[in-house]
Order: structure tokens, then C-alpha cells, then sequence
């Protein structure tokens, strides 16, 4: 059975439904995404940007101390708008540079490829589609130091242990020195966050409800989205952020194949989780994972942070 449609089938038969953000990535969800992040509401780029552009060349350097030659992997790259900026600043502190951008979307990585190659010269550029657990662990052994990226505050998509896994899984990837830069959006005022998910032009909730239609184009559903609602909340006891898909009235929604999900008025579908992290569960992260943290590059607010954890001898 088509992957999709298998998690479809079990997301949306358990109690409370549930399904994951992954699949907000078609190229229609992608687009979408790109236009949130030009939102003024959906500030982490810009405090990402911030970090980049004034702190790059500071972790090129503590980077360059231990390695001469660099491979960049970059997980759930995007379109590479921000690493454009951390690869020019990174380029003349390596003897060689090479990037590899993973990413679930391929039409993502075209965009990304595109972008960096018209934009930084002097590096080696290769792209891997695919799901990044089964490509980052696919990669040949290379000679050079490793820096893996996840930005964009991805791993707030994570639960928290799920996250410790996760670093559990990227450290596996790692020798002694190489170094996982992560991107944290740090615990800030919650009405801030709230306006983040629940932007004045509608495009989270069409980015949210996209999953919707995506079933209706991809799995022959008959899902009627005016009766669907995008219902973001924010908990700001454990900084999760939580986005639902509620169902507006007693509903039944038929797919091709025969399946049919039933839904009562006002029950939810959730469909992601944006963490917001207070310092102590970085720390966490380090003491489940083993990896150290050795830097803490803060924008001008101190509430986007990216962190450098390293492999060190155990
Ligand atoms: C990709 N990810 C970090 C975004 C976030 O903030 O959780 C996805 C997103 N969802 C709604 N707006 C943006």
C-alpha cells in the first residue's frame, strides 16, 4: 500500500486522529510554506537570519581550529535562502567545502540547488531526495570533518523524546570533533507564538488544511474543506504549540478504495507540534544524546538560538 494512504488509514482510525506534519510537504504544502516564512507573523526566519548572517564566520572559525576540510549535510534543507549565507561565510576558512541538502520534497532540493549553486562558488554540491533517516544513514564515509545542519527550528516538530532520538540517530553519523548545529525557537511571550500559527492572511490555515486536499488529489477522498476548521493553540507550561484540523459538523469522508472515516462534530485531526524550548531541554537533549554542546549563538533577542553540539571522546 502507498505509504500516504497506510498512514492515513492508521492516523485517522485511532483515538484522537492524528497525522503528521510530514505530509504537509507536497509541492502545493511547499509553496505555502515558503509564503509563511516571508510572514512578518512567523518570525523565525528572520531571527535565524540574524544568527547567519552575524555569527556564521565565528562558527566557521571554531570549526576550522579542528578540521581543514569540511562536508556540510544539511537535513530538511529547503530552499537553501538562508544556507546561501552560512556557506559564503563558512567558504574561505575551509580548504575544501562540501554541502549535501536532504530533503523529503525533490522539487525543494531543485529550488535549493538552483539557489546555491548560482550563489556560492568554490564548494562541492550534491542533493539526496528522500526520507533524511534513510539518506543520512546511506551517506559513504568521507575523510573530511562533518558538520550536519538542522535549521529552521525543525526539530521543534519533534516531541522532546523523540527529539533525544533523533540525536541519538544524527550522533551515529558523527567522529570525534564533527560538530550538529540545531536551530532552537526558544520559549518567548505565547501571544507572540500563537500569532505565528494563526497568521491575518490565512496562509497557515491554507498550509494546515492543505492536508486535506492533498488526501482529496492524491487518495481519491471527497473531504469538503469549508467544513474543516485550522485550530492552532499554544501550552505555554510545557512550550508546545500545537496546530488540530476540526471537523465543523457530523461528517463521513469516502476515499477511492472504499476506506471511510467518520467524524463528529467538532473532533480534530492533529497535525502538528511546534516546540518552543526553555534551556533545560536543550540540556536534555545533550545528557540523553551524549553529545556536548560547545556554542550558543543567540540573535539580538535571546529567544532563537542556534546550538553547536560535538561528538566528543567517550
Ligand atoms: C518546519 N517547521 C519548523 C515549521 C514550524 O514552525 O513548526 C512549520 C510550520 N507550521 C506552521 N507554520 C510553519
Amino acid at each position: 500500500m502507498n505509504e500516504f494512504l497506510q498512514h492515513v488509514k492508521e492516523g485517522l482510525t485511532k483515538t484522537p486522529k492524528a497525522l503528521s506534519s510530514r505530509y504537509f510537504y507536497d509541492e502545493i504544502g511547499d509553496k505555502l510554506f515558503q509564503e509563511i516564512m516571508q510572514l512578518e507573523q512567523y518570525y523565525l526566519p528572520v531571527c535565524e537570519m540574524q544568527i547567519i548572517q552575524q555569527q556564521s564566520q565565528q562558527m566557521a572559525k571554531n570549526l576550522a581550529q579542528v578540521h581543514k576540510k569540511l562536508q556540510i549535510i544539511e537535513l530538511g534543507a529547503g530552499d537553501g535562502s538562508k544556507t546561501k549565507h552560512l556557506l559564503n561565510q563558512f567558504r574561505p576558512h575551509f580548504d575544501a567545502l562540501e554541502y549535501v541538502a536532504m530533503d523529503i520534497s525533490e522539487s525543494i532540493l531543485c529550488v535549493n540547488k538552483r539557489e546555491i549553486e548560482s550563489e556560492v562558488s568554490g564548494i562541492d554540491i550534491c542533493s539526496k531526495a528522500g526520507n533524511y533517516f534513510q539518506t543520512y544513514k546511506d551517506l559513504p564515509e568521507t575523510s573530511y570533518g562533518r558538520l550536519v545542519l538542522f535549521l529552521g527550528a525543525n526539530i521543534g516538530n519533534f516531541i522532546l523524546d523523540d527529539a533525544a532520538n533523533f540525536f541519538h540517530f544524527v550522533k551515529q553519523g558523527l567522529k570525534e570533533n564533527d560538530a550538529f548545529i540545531v536551530a532552537f525557537d526558544l520559549v518567548k511571550h505565547p501571544r507572540k507564538i500563537i500569532a505565528a500559527y494563526d497568521d491575518c492572511k490565512g496562509i497557515t490555515k491554507a498550509f494546515n488544511l492543505n492536508l486535506l486536499s492533498r488526501m482529496n488529489r492524491e487518495l481519491g477522498a471527497d473531504f469538503d474543506i469549508s467544513k474543516f476548521e485550522h485550530f492552532p493553540f499554544y501550552n505555554p507550561a510545557c512550550g508546545s504549540s500545537v496546530s488540530h484540523i476540526v471537523s465543523l459538523e457530523d461528517q463521513i469522508v469516502h476515499f477511492s478504495d472504499g476506506f471511510e472515516v467518520k467524524f463528529e462534530s467538532y473532533e480534530t485531526i492533529h497535525t502538528e507540534i511546534s516546540k518552543k524550548y526553555f534551556p533545560k531541554d536543550i540540556k536534555y537533549l545533550s545528557d540523553h544524546s551524549g553529545l556536548s554542546i560547545s556554542q550558543t549563538y543567540c540573535n539580538q533577542n535571546k529567544d532563537y538560538a542556534l546550538v553547536m553540539f560535538n561528538r566528543i571522546n567517550e
